[in-house]
């Protein structure tokens, strides 16, 4: 075989880092009719540059109000087959997989994972155009130049009022990575991006998400191998210094969508409200960055949105 000299290797390398140059796709890159489901630009740069997006009013109310009666129904279908004496391992429902906690009096679900496992009402709510195409303009293009993503997670998030649910200080890659170790970012923008669908208001003292948005160039913190005290001293030292942004709490309304990206620093807290805090909780891949399997029957689905 002919070895190459160092300036014909250079030469070659040249175009190819083009060709596999990959970026938020704008709306004018998109097929015409995907074009009424997109993210402006604005949007897709506000994204860019704060790692989160809030997109109000995406899902219809009555879409929403048939996720609240449907999850409501399920709850209370789960709650009585909860053991008390086995909360450490998850429980298979249908084709779903709920997690369980202990930080009430009473065995309750901290999560359903893969929920359109046991309801395709919910896998559909996160495989609405409204939120798939966005999310495929953030992930862009393929090597080959199509639209695709994995579907990772449909995941139901439950904060009851009083059941001590919160969620600590975290980057979403870390979870991603604990799934699969060999884990690879092929996009160069975290090859993931979360999906939150509001079911009912999140509100001050639900529980809301609480953000903290980029400012320098992102990285991960390794917060997961710390106990909550200290990710809080690291996550302040972060923000007194400029790496990331203050926290802001995203209150939303039902039907409200927040897009984020792996890299986001962010918490939850407890729900010390009368009211619930439910969200649709979706996670789409870059192809190829994840090779691991999620729980659930049909988790880490290979979906084709333009070939
Ligand atoms: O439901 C929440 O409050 C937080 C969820 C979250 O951050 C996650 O699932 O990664
Ligand atoms: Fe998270």
């Amino acid at each position: 075989m002919k070895i190459l000299t160092s300036i014909q290797r250079i030469l070659f390398f040249i175009p190819c880092c083009f060709l596999s140059a990959n970026a938020p796709l704008y709306s004018e890159d998109l097929p015409f009719c995907m074009r009424a489901f997109s993210l402006t630009k604005k949007e897709v740069d506000a994204f860019t540059e704060k790692g989160f997006l809030v997109c109000r009013g995406l899902i219809d109310p009555d879409r929403v109000y048939s996720l609240h009666l449907r999850a409501e129904a399920l709850i209370e279908r789960i709650e009585p087959k909860l053991d008390p004496k086995n909360l450490d391992e998850r429980m298979r429902y249908l084709g779903a997989s709920v997690k369980k906690h202990r930080l009430s009096d009473t065995p309750a679900i901290l999560l359903i994972s893969w929920i359109g496992g046991a309801d395709q009402l919910f896998l559909d709510a996160g495989r609405t155009p409204e939120i798939l195409i966005k999310v495929a303009q953030l992930l862009g293009r393929n090597t080959g130049g199509s639209l695709s993503v994995d579907h990772l997670i449909n995941q139901l998030h439950i904060k009851k009022p009083g059941d001590g649910v919160y969620f600590p200080l975290h980057q979403d890659i870390e979870n991603r990575m604990a799934f699969d170790p060999k884990w690879r970012d092929l996009n160069g923008r975290g090859s993931f991006v979360q999906t939150l669908l509001a079911i009912d208001p999140h509100q001050e003292d639900n529980g809301p998400l609480i953000v903290y948005p980029f400012i320098k160039k992102p990285k991960t913190y390794g917060l997961s191998s710390l106990s909550d005290e200290k990710k809080r001293a690291l996550v302040n030292d972060l923000v007194e210094k400029g790496e990331i942004g203050k926290p802001i709490k995203v209150l939303l309304e039902p039907g409200d969508v927040l897009f984020f990206h792996p890299l986001l620093v962010h918490s939850s807290e407890k729900n010390t409200s009368s009211i619930s805090r439910k969200a649709l909780i979706n996670g789409f891949s870059f192809p190829g960055a994840n090779k691991a399997s999620y729980p659930g029957d049909g988790s880490c689905e290979h979906l084709v949105i333009e070939n």
